[in-house]
């Protein structure tokens, strides 16, 4: 329909957008970095979430160039964030997460790609977290993983998306070149009950527990309450991200976010 024929040149035309997620340190809120949402300004049906369009791009390869523009874009605006914030005089730690698609995860330019980013925006590799699905990575063999292995050697941060929603091997997490586990919003849900539940409750524990014995940073998504944030805080998570503290929204947000912790 409409939405098939119109994608191809979407991008030419200038229609993407990207919002920005802030990701919080539960244990004093401060701002960690934030993840990168793109969204399709459409002339005819406004503005259109991924789920309208990244499976079509996906089936159609313009995955591809829309990928790289958003890590791109992505990119740059994580360094000038930083050389805005005079508490770190331009070095700054803000981070920037950009998801992934099993599509981009299979080309092969998707490392030089990532370090020509980079390079060109002068941010460095550690400040720059990819976010992919643990479906995507099932079943992963070598061939697949050592892209991902080399931007991690970089040091780039790989983080395991959707968390907790495929059915990994908990034990073949410690052969991904992964470095956070982000816990689906679906266990965060169970923590917002009163009284919580108690299942959900044991479930974030033991892989919270898990991940720190694997020397992984674990982020909680959807955290909607102060209760929610006090619990995972307790349970040991170390950054979250959620409605509570902000929805996506304009990167001058972040940047106000960030002036507010200095
Ligand atoms: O923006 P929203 O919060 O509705 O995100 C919905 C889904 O779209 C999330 O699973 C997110 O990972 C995915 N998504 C958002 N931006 C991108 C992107 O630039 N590339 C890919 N592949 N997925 C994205
Ligand atoms: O990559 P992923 O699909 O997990 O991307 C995050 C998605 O979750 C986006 O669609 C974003 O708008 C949504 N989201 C972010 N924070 C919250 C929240 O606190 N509650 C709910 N219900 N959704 C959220
Ligand atoms: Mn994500
Ligand atoms: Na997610």
């Amino acid at each position: 329909h409409g939405l098939t024929t119109a994608l191809p040149t979407a991008l030419e035309r200038g229609e993407f957008f990207i919002e920005y997620q802030p990701l919080v340190h539960l244990d004093d809120g401060s701002v960690h970095g934030a993840e990168a949402l793109v969204r399709w300004s459409h002339p005819q049906h406004g503005v259109l979430g991924p789920d309208r369009f990244i499976p079509l791009a996906e089936d159609t390869g313009l995955i591809v160039p829309l990928g790289r523009w958003v890590l791109q874009e992505a990119v740059r605006q994580a360094r000038s964030w930083q050389l805005e914030n005079p508490r770190t005089g331009g070095a700054g730690p803000l981070r920037v997460n950009v998801n992934l698609s099993p599509t981009q995860l299979h080309h092969p330019r998707l490392v030089a790609d990532t370090v020509d980013v980079l390079e060109r925006a002068g941010l460095d590799p550690g400040a720059l977290c990819l976010e992919v699905t643990e479906s995507a990575l099932i079943g992963a063999d070598e061939d697949l993983l050592k892209p991902l292995r080399q931007l991690a050697e970089m040091g780039v941060d790989i983080a395991l998306d959707d968390f907790g929603t495929g059915y990994s091997n908990l034990a073949n997490l410690r052969r991904l070149p992964v470095s956070v586990l982000k816990l689906d919003r679906s266990f965060t849900r169970g923590m917002q009950q009163h009284p919580v539940d108690p299942v959900d409750l044991k479930i974030v524990e033991g892989i919270v527990s898990l991940a720190h014995s694997l020397e992984l940073a674990v982020t909680v998504e959807g955290v909607e309450t102060a209760a929610q944030a006090a619990r995972l805080r307790e349970i040991g998570c170390d950054t979250a991200q959620g409605w509570y503290y902000a929805r996506p929204g304009a990167p001058d947000r972040i940047h106000s976010l960030v002036l507010a912790d200095a």
